[in-house]
């Protein structure tokens, strides 16, 4: 029984596609993901993460989930004559070796109809899917800026 235990263990912390935006050779790298505190509202929140694809050939970015939100969406940000206008995406392109970021002014990730707020130092699971890289699951972290690099 003991034993079993720990074998249960020692898989959850080997699991490839469970990650908390640490480095992962080979697939893609996740890092930087954070959201704003959103101030006790629960219509919508902005995710923010760089991507960078460490394999050999291209991947996509095809589908984001949390359990936080009922909707996680790509949105790409188009600005003409002042307006902003943000268009939802259906993936995103990752060429070996190249950072992609999500960040404020650009693309975003919306989430939207949170099932709770979001609170200042909280964190909270994200999955993002990849056409060739499968599943990853990091943390969001709740903070008012970005992360430097
Ligand atoms: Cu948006």
């Amino acid at each position: 029984m003991i034993k079993h235990f720990t074998l249960t263990l020692l898989l959850l912390f080997s699991s490839p596609s469970f990650s908390q935006g640490e480095p992962e050779n080979g697939t893609i790298e996740i890092t930087n993901v954070w959201s704003r505190p959103t101030g006790g509202r629960t219509m919508s929140a902005v995710l923010y993460l760089a991507l960078t694809n460490k394999m050999t050939g291209a991947d996509k970015l095809i589908a984001i989930d949390t359990p936080i939100a009922e909707i996680a969406e790509m949105h790409s940000t188009v600005h003409s004559n002042n307006i902003v206008l943000m268009r939802a995406v259906d993936f995103i392109t990752l060429e070996p070796g190249v950072r992609f970021e999500f960040k404020t002014g650009g693309h975003h990730i919306m989430l939207m109809k949170l099932h709770q707020p979001l609170a200042l130092g909280a964190r909270f699971p994200v999955t993002l899917t990849f056409e060739n890289a499968g599943k990853i699951t990091v943390y969001s972290t709740i903070r008012k800026r970005a992360p430097s690099q």
